[in-house]
């Protein structure tokens, strides 16, 4: 099934349908206006060739208003049309759906990492239930890379210094092609691999025959006391560092006045420069991450303090 040459990927995810439509509809209308360009040129050089060596011209006629408003509405209304068939697609395939599953992927030089929300870890494939919203959360260790499934017709560029996501739905079990859509180096034609969308149960089975890894929370919690996290952020009275407990999804403020929401970004942004931004209260003693942590254990990480819960009477 994926050996042979497709001109077509196939339809195996929720919206993949409705991106064809708008791409046959963007292509009819080119092919259309370039056929009827085409044909009259060809007519108006037969119809108004020089018959005789010495015929004039009868008259010229410059300018014509009918015709300049039409073929300036009818372009008009068609690119409306593309516009706005584009937007509303465009919110249906970046809009992260309540209670998506989230994956993390990390793109590295010259391969794909990605982990599952239960802590299974894969190199180039990627196992996914079907009717299921998926979310990944995105970086990369290097360079700029693009994942990119056609089959779900999803494809967004991996950044590094900034999180990137991509939802999907899967439709239909099969196997298909993964690939790094952004020239990243000597290997980036081997950067591809495989995403298999499986029926939930078969997902469940596949989950339980894979070595049972630790969770992303749970490497997060080991990681926030090997990296002496927490000799800083607790609830103690005498904590250097501000509590991170009940902290995710809150706004801070920061030293400059500035309100901030603590999402993955300025966490991620809290880890590797500390010093951008500054907690409001809190000398610039902590100390930078950049280099000594994987993209993967900044994600576990940040699993982590998602989940910590806040704690009444604590120092914050
Ligand atoms: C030496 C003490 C120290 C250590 C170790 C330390 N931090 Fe911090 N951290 C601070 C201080 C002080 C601040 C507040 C000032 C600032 O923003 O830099 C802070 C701020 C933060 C913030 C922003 C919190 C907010 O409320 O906006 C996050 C997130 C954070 N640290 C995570 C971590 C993680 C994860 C580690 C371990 C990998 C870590 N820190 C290690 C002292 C520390
Ligand atoms: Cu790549």
């Amino acid at each position: 099934m994926n050996n042979q040459f497709q001109l077509h990927p196939e339809i195996a995810s929720t919206f993949a349908f409705d991106v064809d439509l708008l791409y046959f509809f963007v292509v009819a209308v080119s092919v259309i206006c370039m056929a009827l360009i085409c044909v009259l040129i060809f007519v108006f050089a037969m119809k108004y060739r020089r018959r005789t060596e010495d015929q004039q011209a009868e008259s010229q006629t410059h300018g014509h208003l009918g015709l300049e408003i039409t073929w300036s509405a009818i372009p008009l209304v068609l690119m409306l049309i593309m516009f706005a068939w584009g937007v509303w697609l465009f919110f249906r395939v970046y809009q992260i759906p309540d209670g998506a599953m989230e994956y993390y992927v990390v793109g590295k030089q010259w391969m794909w990492h990605v982990q599952h929300p239960t802590g299974q870890r894969e190199i180039n494939e990627m196992h996914v239930p079907i009717n299921t919203p998926v979310k990944l959360t995105m970086a990369s260790e290097d360079v700029i890379h693009s994942f990119f499934i056609p089959a779900f017709r999803v494809k967004n560029d991996v950044i590094p210094g900034r999180y990137t996501s991509l939802t999907f739905e899967a439709t239909k079990p099969g196997k298909y092609h993964l690939f790094c859509a952004e020239y990243c180096g000597t290997e980036h034609s081997m950067m591809v691999g495989s995403v298999y969308a499986m029926e939930p149960e078969d997902y469940q089975n596949w989950l339980g025959g894979g070595v049972a890894d630790e969770t992303p929370e749970e490497a997060g919690a080991r990681l926030f006391s090997q990296l002496n996290c927490d000799t800083c952020h607790s609830d103690q009275a005498n904590a250097r560092g501000p509590s991170l407990n009940g902290k995710f999804g809150t706004e801070e403020v920061l030293a400059s006045g500035e309100r901030i929401l603590i999402d993955e970004a300025y966490i991620r942004e809290s880890i590797v420069n500390p010093r951008i931004r500054l907690v409001a209260g809190y000398p610039s003693i902590m100390p930078t991450y950049q280099g000594q942590i994987t993209e993967t254990n900044i994600f576990n990480l940040i699993s982590y303090i998602k989940t910590l819960p806040s704690t009444e009477g604590g120092a914050q």
